[in-house]
């Protein structure tokens, strides 16, 4: 019976991740820590809830004193480290929460796991420290070539740069105590249960509310989407096959323009409606091009190779499929959409794309 401290575990990556470890494995213990900050939502979690093999904190990965308890109360063999502020926009208005939670917690974690794994000199077996992260981390590519691991790091935004900033911490625990770690550095997610701030939920839930679908700049950023899953997937194999010490990128080898994408929507969006009257009110005509991000990064695409060969990892669902699939859950799952997009989400909506 392996034991995982997943943190993050209530956003969108880290309870697609719980729901799939939970549902594929049944002799796993999979501990939840998190802040439920505005992008944590238990609603995800409800498959899991009931489950002898799930228990969930609430607790901030900063606390010191409530990680140790977490490593003293537990036997943790793995930390799946999801836990960030992950959204680039908020990170240009309000940096200092992306420097707390991505630098700071990741290094809390790293000395709890260091405290509780590291005997003498020797490390306890069967222990592994894994650390989620970008492919924002590389920076911004031009028409042409690809993010190896190799690739040198340059982030562009504070977000990126908190990122970068954490892995270089678990790096260095690696490189200076030979902790067992490794680092994932994913592209562009999208499926179930992500907060409607990102571009994919965030054109569905205008398209169904007769909202304007804001477009940074001219449309044409490129971004490498991957279903969830897929990452999920991709995170399971790392853990029980990287070698400790390696970077594993992670990505689905689909291209996309962002005006692509919304008018993808669009289209299944109507296909899907045939007879709802919502279908009336969606079309083209919503899109509107707004003030560009600040440092827009213009591309981003992964190369795999790496995980593919050494993992015998593939993503296994195309864009075409994973797009309808998500597109279907946001209308299946109107709710869980409303729940989140009363209150706070109102406010940040508005001085975003109304006092930009
Ligand atoms: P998310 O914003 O949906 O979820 C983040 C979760 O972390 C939330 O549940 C939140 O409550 C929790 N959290 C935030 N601060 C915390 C703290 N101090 N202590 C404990 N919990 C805290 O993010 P996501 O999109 O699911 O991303 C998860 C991870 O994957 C992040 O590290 C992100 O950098 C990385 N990542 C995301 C993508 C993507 O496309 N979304 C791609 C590559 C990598
Ligand atoms: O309203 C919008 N209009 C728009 O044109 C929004 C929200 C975004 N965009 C553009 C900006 C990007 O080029 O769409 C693209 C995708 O934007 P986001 O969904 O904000 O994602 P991105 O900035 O690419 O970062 C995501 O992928 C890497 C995640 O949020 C990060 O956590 C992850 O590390």
């Amino acid at each position: 019976m392996k034991t995982y401290l997943v943190t993050g575990g209530a956003g969108f990556i880290g309870s697609n991740f719980i729901n799939y470890m939970i549902e594929k494995y049944e002799d796993i213990f999979i501990i939840n820590l998190d802040k439920l900050t505005y992008a944590g939502n238990l609603n995800n979690l409800k498959g899991v809830e009931e489950s002898k093999n799930y228990i969930f904190i609430k607790g901030d990965i900063t606390d010191v004193e409530l990680v140790q308890l977490i490593f003293n109360k537990y036997s943790i063999d793995y930390v799946i480290n999801f836990a960030a502020e992950s959204h680039v926009d908020r990170s240009i208005e309000n940096p200092m929460e992306f420097i707390k939670t991505n630098v700071e917690g990741t290094f809390v974690l790293l000395e709890a796991a260091k405290r509780s794994w590291m005997k003498g000199d020797q490390w306890e077996e069967g222990k592994k420290f894994i650390q989620v992260s970008t492919d924002e981390v590389y920076g911004s590519l031009g028409e042409t070539g690809y993010f190896s691991e190799i690739s040198p790091l340059d982030p562009r935004s504070p977000y990126s740069a908190s990122k970068t900033s954490a892995d270089l911490l678990v790096k260095s625990y690696h490189d200076t105590y030979k902790m067992p770690v490794n680092i994932t550095r994913c592209s562009n997610n999208y499926g179930p249960y992500q907060f409607p701030e990102k571009l994919i939920p965030l054109i569905i839930n205008n398209c169904l509310n007769g909202k304007d679908l804001p477009i940074y700049g001219d449309g044409k950023n490129i971004r490498d989407w991957i279903y969830v899953d897929d990452h999920c997937c991709a995170i399971d194999l790392v853990v029980n096959r990287g070698r400790a010490g390696q970077v594993y990128n992670i990505g689905g080898e689909n291209e996309k323009t962002n005006i692509d994408i919304v008018k993808t929507i669009i289209r299944i969006l109507k296909n899907l409606l045939i007879d709802d009257v919502r279908k009336e009110g969606i079309s083209e005509n919503q899109i509107k091009y707004v003030k560009d991000r600040k440092g827009h990064d213009r591309r981003y695409a992964i190369d795999p190779t790496k995980t593919k060969n050494e993992l015998g990892w593939s993503a296994k669902t195309s864009f075409d499929e994973g797009i309808i699939k998500t597109v279907k859950w946001y209308l299946d799952n109107s709710k869980w959409l409303e729940e989140i997009t009363s209150g706070a989400y109102e406010d940040y909506y508005k001085k975003m794309y109304f006092d930009r």
